[in-house]
């Protein structure tokens, strides 16, 4: 039987056939879904993402790695959705109205879904309105916004301030993307800001209050 251990390397290494196949052999084995995803593939994930953000790894290798791990989940989420094993925090993401890059948004995506969150992604162009709209009916915990265009920024603004002000209780919003700052986050009052795939996971670990 192989070991969790095995599966982090194949995920971390970006093997999709090795992690579908340790997927499979570790679940005939007998081991939950739950820690085939919590004890095999986010230690995985997390170990791409600190990779990258140490510069060791590029984009490229982390899109590798998170197909990999997208194959697995496609996999599993059935089986944990039977279990009634849920994801404890939800999360919308979406590219700002204006802005159709999708590139980073999915990574982000694909990384808080390998960091167990449930996630709603949006797509791109996404209104204020929608944003708000998909907060209220997931009861999100976390809403994440990209942009990859200057032009955009004033977007991501109005978007802040729609959300900020919807009164809805506990709500956090991340920001990222290109051209975007800690500076710029501050100076729109979002709660937080990533610079990157990895960063992004640990911010919202935190925002939830999980040790990240
Ligand atoms: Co466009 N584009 N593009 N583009 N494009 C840029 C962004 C640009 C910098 C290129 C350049 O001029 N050097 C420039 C913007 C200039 C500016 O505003 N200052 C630009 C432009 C001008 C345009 C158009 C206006 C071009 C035109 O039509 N004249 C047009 C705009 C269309 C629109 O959106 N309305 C346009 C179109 C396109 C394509 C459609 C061709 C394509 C997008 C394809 C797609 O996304 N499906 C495209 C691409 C590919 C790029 C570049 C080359 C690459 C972007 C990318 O995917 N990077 C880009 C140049 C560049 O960035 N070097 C460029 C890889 C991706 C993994 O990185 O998205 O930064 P990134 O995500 C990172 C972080 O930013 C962060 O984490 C990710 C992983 O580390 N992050 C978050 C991102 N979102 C986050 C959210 C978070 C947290 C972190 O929390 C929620």
């Amino acid at each position: 039987m192989p070991l969790l251990s095995d599966l982090t390397a194949a995920v971390a290494a970006g093997k999709r056939t090795d992690t579908v196949r340790l997927t499979q052999e570790l679940l005939a084995a007998g081991t939950s879904p739950q820690d085939v995803v919590e004890k095999g593939l986010v230690p995985g994930m997390a170990i791409v993402g600190d990779r990258f953000k140490r510069n060791e790894i590029f984009v490229p290798e982390m899109l590798v790695a998170a197909r990999a791990m997208k194959e697995a989940l496609k996999l599993l989420e059935p089986l944990l959705a039977a279990a009634g094993i849920k994801p404890k925090y939800t999360a919308i993401i979406g590219t700002v109205q204006g802005d159709l890059h999708d590139i980073g948004k999915n990574l982000i995506s694909m990384m808080w879904r390998g960091a167990n969150f449930a996630v709603i992604d949006l797509g791109t162009n996404v209104t204020a309105e929608k944003y708000l709209a998909a907060a209220k009916e997931h009861k999100a915990n976390i809403v994440g916004l990209s942009a990859l265009l200057t032009t955009t920024m004033p977007s991501m603004k109005e978007t802040v301030r729609i959300l900020k002000s919807s009164g809805l209780d506990g709500l956090k919003v991340v920001i990222g993307g290109a051209p975007i700052t800690q500076e710029f986050a501050n100076d729109i009052g979002a709660d937080g800001y990533a610079a990157d795939a990895g960063s992004a996971v640990d911010l919202a670990k935190r925002l939830v209050g999980e040790a990240a």
